[in-house]
């Protein structure tokens, strides 16, 4: 399983490839000229680097794109891009059809401080805040493992803070913003009024260096600027960590060094001041982050254990593990031998088991007769009933007697059963059941277009305000294929024969691994 991350900037383009244990395992440094085609440009690249590397590219389960503006709550569109306003509008969705695989956009400064709590210098940090001085100031800021972007989206912009009444104007459509003073691009309008045309920030610091008093005075008197707003963020905000990355991160003697001290001799401690340092991962820190860039909060995976996949012989020790492995659910498959080709699990037995465990159950119902079924369930209500749409011409009547009977009830659909049938059901059901297999047997493989059915059946849900219903997959829920289910939607997983009882783990092992693929 890979993640891909790319990072846009002004001129080039790096893109990034993460295994499942965050390692980036190549990278390319690409120059795109004309944006118009950049998405199409953009999935050549990466054909080619996953070519280059022996990379399947069916693994790679998601993409996250690190921008230079501001990106919209729900990581799909670009609102405010001022640097390179001919990015495509519609880039996540443009790049989820070209990829196949879900797409989300991270302002890049959030990206780098991502990158940096999960895989660099933040790690271990609970709240770590990461300055990208460039040309202008990029603020991450990540609160107890979240990233804060603030209720108006706007969380981190120090840059455009007034320190000059009246002074420089600003990209922003203000004047005196400390980046105007601070940061590089305020650096050469520095250089220009004291060098001369055409001199850049790289020559102020040269002339410094060289010991032009003058430079050294604007200098000194940037970082002061900064250093008084840092230290105001500091103050406000009590943060464990300040990493700094970007080019000007580079000018360690005259500009950074000195910042650090202004920063830890003026902020207020009670005798513990934040761990002040250079980002970890470079020019890469947006790069990892983008590739890890978070789920949305409402899609905690859950999973749910079948139990006909565990040892028969033994199922108090099989239900003992479940309960100690965390899992969240029983998964109990009943079946008839008409609708499906197999016959498993009474319902006298099934009810027999909620006499050694208080975990509810996820009732699997492959049967004709689905109400009769029903009828003998001893139901509980956090116990989820799913139904096959297949198994009865009668689905809402179905579907309200197990509301009646005190459980939640979920309509479970075949895989060639399409997602729009589910239209005129969704009113009724907390979930829906995906089969990605013929329902009959464990031990099945997965039916490839499995994974697009989820994420088209996200979208339907998402789409008509219904995210509220969950989307349970049962079938191979391998491994290899729980991420990519995850990443197209699903929340919760029937964990059998694929996964966690398998002879080479204990239930607690194999769920341990499966979480950890999901992060
Ligand atoms: C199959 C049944 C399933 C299986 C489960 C087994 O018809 O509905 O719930 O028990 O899929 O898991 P695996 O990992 O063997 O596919
Ligand atoms: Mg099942």
């Amino acid at each position: 399983m890979f993640r891909l991350g790319i990072d846009i900037g002004g001129t080039k383009i790096h893109i990034g490839i993460l295994d499942a244990e965050k390692n980036m395992v190549c990278h390319k440094k690409v120059y795109v000229r004309d944006m118009r085609n950049l998405p199409e440009d953009l999935r050549r690249e990466i054909e080619l680097l996953c070519r280059e590397n022996d990379i399947c590219y069916q693994d790679i389960v998601s993409c996250g794109i690190g921008v230079p503006g501001t990106v919209s709550r729900d990581g799909r569109s670009l609102l405010h891009a001022p640097n390179i306003a001919i990015l495509p509008q519609n880039m996540a969705e443009r790049m989820e059809g070209l990829l196949e695989i879900p797409v989300s956009l991270i302002q890049d400064s959030r990206a780098a401080a991502w990158g940096e709590y999960l895989c660099g210098a933040g790690q271990e940090m609970k709240s770590v805040i990461c300055f990208t001085l460039g040309t202008g100031i990029g603020t991450g800021i990540v609160l107890n493992g979240q990233i804060y972007a603030g209720d108006l989206g706007c969380a981190g912009e120090i840059g455009h803070t007034p320190v000059k009444e009246n002074g420089r104007s600003c990209g922003c459509g203000k004047r005196g913003c400390l980046e105007k003073y601070a940061a590089g691009g305020g650096l050469a309008i520095t250089a220009r009024e004291l060098l001369g045309k055409g001199k850049t920030a790289e020559d102020l610091f040269e002339a410094a260096q060289a010991g032009n008093e003058k430079a050294q005075t604007e200098i000194q008197r940037a970082v002061e600027i900064l250093g008084s707003v840092l230290v105001s963020v500091v103050n406000f905000i009590s943060p464990e960590c300040l990493l700094f990355s970007g080019g000007l991160s580079g000018q360690e003697k005259l500009y950074l060094n000195p910042l650090i001290d202004y920063i830890r001799t003026h902020c207020y401690s009670i005798g513990q001041i934040p761990k002040i340092a250079r980002a970890r991962l470079g020019e890469f820190s947006p790069l990892y982050g983008a590739a890890l860039v978070p789920k949305e909060e409402k899609r905690k995976p859950q999973l749910s254990a079948s139990i006909m996949c565990a040892d028969l012989c033994d199922l108090k020790k099989a239900l003992e593990e479940i309960e100690k492995a965390g899992i969240q659910y029983v998964h109990c498959d009943i079946m008839d031998n008409h609708f499906v080709p197999n016959l498993m699990l009474p319902p006298e037995m099934l009810n027999r088991l909620r006499e050694i465990t208080d975990l509810p159950f996820d009732f699997h119902i492959m049967a004709e007769n689905p109400d009769t079924v029903i009828e003998q369930l001893k139901l509980q209500e956090k116990d989820i009933v799913s139904i096959h749409y297949e198994s009865t011409p009668h689905l809402q009547r179905v579907l309200a007697l197990v509301k009646e009977r005190g459980a939640k009830a979920a309509v479970a659909i075949n895989p060639a059963t399409p997602v729009e049938a589910l239209g005129e059901v969704l009113e009724d059901v907390s979930m829906v059941l995906v089969m990605t297999v013929n329902p009959g047997f464990a031990g099945q493989k997965m039916i490839p277009a499995s994974i697009d059915k989820i994420r088209r059946l996200r979208k339907m849900l998402d789409g008509a305000g219904q995210n509220d219903i969950a989307i349970e997959v049962d079938g191979n829920c391998s491994f290899e294929n729980v991420p990519r289910m995850y990443e197209a939607g699903a929340d919760m997983f029937v964990v059998g024969s694929s996964s966690v009882f398998q002879k080479e783990y204990s239930v607690s092992r194999g769920t341990e691994k499966l979480l950890a693929l999901l992060h």
